[in-house]
């Protein structure tokens, strides 16, 4: 793919994007890139996700300035689109998605990084919302979805400011689960990756759907997604397999397994 690649790791893989000399920043070329490695990926086979960058400097700079100054109202309008809903469509996406953030995660590259579930980053990345010094707003969903992760006053403050903050401090705040050195960065996106695809496949993604839906409702109408998405999970075989294991665990440890999930 153009701007993007896509390498399968066993039951994850790596989704790089992939336009170095612009330090990655998305133009509507890359949106489609994107967009179309989504479509690739084999949901039987593939349990979790890893979104990175190309390069050691940066994530993503931004959306494409270069391309976005000479927009037209109708184009910036259809490109906001484009964006947005290839970011919703990383948030809603079945499996779960890691953003490991290995440099600049300025304007659109923190709000694409905000799209995932987890984000874990290199010791020298550099978070941001610099769109108010452009003169606009973040257009990738970055005032709502700041906002939900570190809260109200903090996200104002990024936004307003447009001032970058560094990992330590977007850690401190809660917009990054993890910081690390960038040598270590993709071990341990994959490490976690990992962890994820030998848990059972479908209990996993009724989490991040439970989560996710749970979270545009209140509370009494939560706990009724989450008991509905609970139930399902009793007809898999997975949930059967796992809980027959534990069982079988306590009449004799010898019988200890590790349950294979099948997806089933
Ligand atoms: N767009 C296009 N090119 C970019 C870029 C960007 N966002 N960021 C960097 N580049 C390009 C540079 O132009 C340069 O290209 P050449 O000159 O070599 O051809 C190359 O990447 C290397 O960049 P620098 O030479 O500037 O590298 P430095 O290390 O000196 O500086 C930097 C790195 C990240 C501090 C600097 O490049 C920078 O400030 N970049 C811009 C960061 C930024 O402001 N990003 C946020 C963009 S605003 C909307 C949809 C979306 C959005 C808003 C509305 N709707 C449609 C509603 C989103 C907006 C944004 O993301």
């Amino acid at each position: 793919m153009g701007f993007v690649d896509y390498e399968v790791k066993g039951k994850i893989a790596v989704i790089t994007i992939n336009r170095p000399k612009a330090l990655n920043a998305l133009n509507a070329e890359v949106l489609d890139d994107l967009s179309a490695v989504l479509d690739q990926v084999d949901q039987n086979e593939i349990r979790c996700l890893i979104l990175t960058g190309a390069g050691e400097k940066s994530f993503v700079a931004g959306a494409d300035i270069g391309s976005m100054s000479t927009m037209t109202k109708s184009e910036g309008e259809a490109f906001g689109k484009k964006g947005n809903d290839l970011f919703r469509r990383l948030e809603t996406f079945p499996i779960p998605v890691i953003a490991a953030i290995n440099g600049f995660a300025l304007g659109g590259g923190c709000e694409i990084s905000m799209s995932c579930d987890i984000r874990i980053a290199a010791e020298s990345a550099l978070f941001g919302q610099p769109e108010v010094g452009l003169g606009i707003t973040p257009g990738f969903g970055g005032t709502q979805r700041l906002a939900r992760l570190v809260g109200a006053g903090m996200a104002k403050q990024i936004i307003y400011t447009a001032k970058n903050i560094k990992a330590d401090e977007a850690l401190r705040i809660g917009l990054v689960n993890k910081v690390v050195p960038l040598e270590e960065l993709l071990p341990a996106a994959e490490k976690m990756a990992n962890q994820i695809a030998a848990q059972a496949p479908i209990a996993v993604r009724a989490c991040k759907k439970a989560i996710n839906e749970g979270l545009q409702v209140d509370m009494d109408k939560a706990i009724v997604i989450e008991e509905k998405i609970f139930g399902d999970c009793f007809e898999t075989e997975d949930q059967q397999e796992a809980m027959k294991n534990f069982c079988r665990k306590k009449d004799d440890p010898e019988k200890v397994k590790v349950v294979d999930f099948k997806n089933k």
